[in-house]
């Protein structure tokens, strides 16, 4: 069922979290009011029966499942069995839980990671577990695929109103900076502005980006989620299904660009005129993976924010937390 009233008590699992803090912004910003959150603290969502127990007292209408383990490549290929793990338990304790207690509508939040290596692009959700998965994040994506499945399957056999929506990599305030786990685009952000500043005669010093740049990729804004969450929130199940009978929607921008080109760009708003070299020991991963937004384009939603004035955002709030954590 979908969200109809501004009383409705919305569920955001993940909230502290880059994706989970977009969403609950928005949500408030659109007039939800009603919005319950828990820190991982108060509530480890990898224990089914906690999980369950607070599902029971809080009783959330609607449930936005954006509580996961995330992080670059590195991070993917380093810790396998914590990106597997940890995220086959949240998504099980949490959608058993939202079947038990009967929510409206569970939306499940996975990653375009889910698809093959090598699937044509661009790529629609019909290429699920059409070929092999990029060796350096497959845990992952073997998790956020059960995930989907388990969602489709509660739809298939309880008629329960669960969807999946696919992001391309996304970015934004909020994002993890740290050089070992972040993704691509906060770490070029932040290696780009610490190169600027490392040079206080002007001769901005190098930057070094891993492997060849050649690698292709689509990044989405976090706010142009979290309005893809609300909107399809507000759909009704019906329309959802016409597009999209096994409740998958992929959410992106439908334009990539090269890392190389991405340094580019990041340079260009940081103000960094240094050099780029390239650390080639580190891996490539998968060639391509721009998303086919067709069903979401149907329903009537398309992102808005352009590559770079998010990137001047971010960069923004970047500097904004420099600046807090000097003055501390
Ligand atoms: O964003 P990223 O870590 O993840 O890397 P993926 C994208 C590309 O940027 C790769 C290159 O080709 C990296 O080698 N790259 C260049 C860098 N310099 C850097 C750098 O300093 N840091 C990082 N992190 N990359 C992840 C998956 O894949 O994307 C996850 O591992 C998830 O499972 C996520 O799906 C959205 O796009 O390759």
């Amino acid at each position: 069922m979908n969200l109809t009233s501004e009383a409705a008590k919305i569920y955001v699992a993940g909230h502290r979290g880059m994706v989970g803090q977009a969403i609950w912004s928005h949500l408030e910003d659109a007039g939800y009011t009603n919005l319950v959150g828990r820190t991982s603290d108060e509530l480890d969502l990898r224990d089914p029966h906690a999980t369950r127990q607070f599902f029971k007292a809080e009783r959330p209408d609607f449930v936005v499942l954006a509580a996961a383990r995330v992080g670059g490549i590195l991070a993917n290929d380093r810790y396998p069995a914590d990106f597997i793990g940890d995220n086959l338990a949240i998504q099980q304790s949490v959608i058993q839980a939202a079947h038990d207690t009967g929510v409206n509508r569970l939306l499940f939040l996975g990653s375009t990671c889910i698809y093959p290596k090598h699937a044509s692009q661009p790529m629609s959700e019909d290429s699920l577990l059409s070929g092999p998965l990029e060796p350096t994040n497959q845990w992952y994506a073997v998790a956020k695929i059960a995930g989907h499945k388990l969602c489709e399957a509660m739809h298939r056999q309880h008629d329960d109103d669960m969807l999946t929506l696919m992001p391309t990599n996304l970015y934004g305030p909020g994002d993890d900076f740290n050089l070992e786990t972040s993704h691509v685009l906060p770490a070029l952000l932040r290696k780009a502005h610490e190169a600027k500043e490392a040079a206080p005669d002007g001769s901005d010093a190098p930057v070094t980006l891993w492997g060849s740049g050649e690698p292709k990729r689509e990044f989405l804004y976090v706010e142009d989620l979290a309005d893809a969450v609300r909107f399809v929130l507000e759909t009704h199940e019906d329309e959802v299904r016409d597009v999209a009978p096994d409740g998958m929607l992929n959410v992106g921008v439908g334009k990539d660009l090269s890392i190389n080109d991405l340094m580019a760009l990041i340079q260009d708003v940081v103000g960094h005129d240094g050099p780029v070299e390239h650390d080639r020991s580190k891996p490539d991963g998968t060639p391509r993976k721009l998303v086919d937004t067709s069903r979401l384009d149907t329903l009537g939603w398309t992102a808005d924010t352009p590559l770079r004035k998010g990137i001047e955002k971010t960069y923004d709030w970047y500097l904004e937390q420099e600046l807090l954590n000097v003055e501390r």
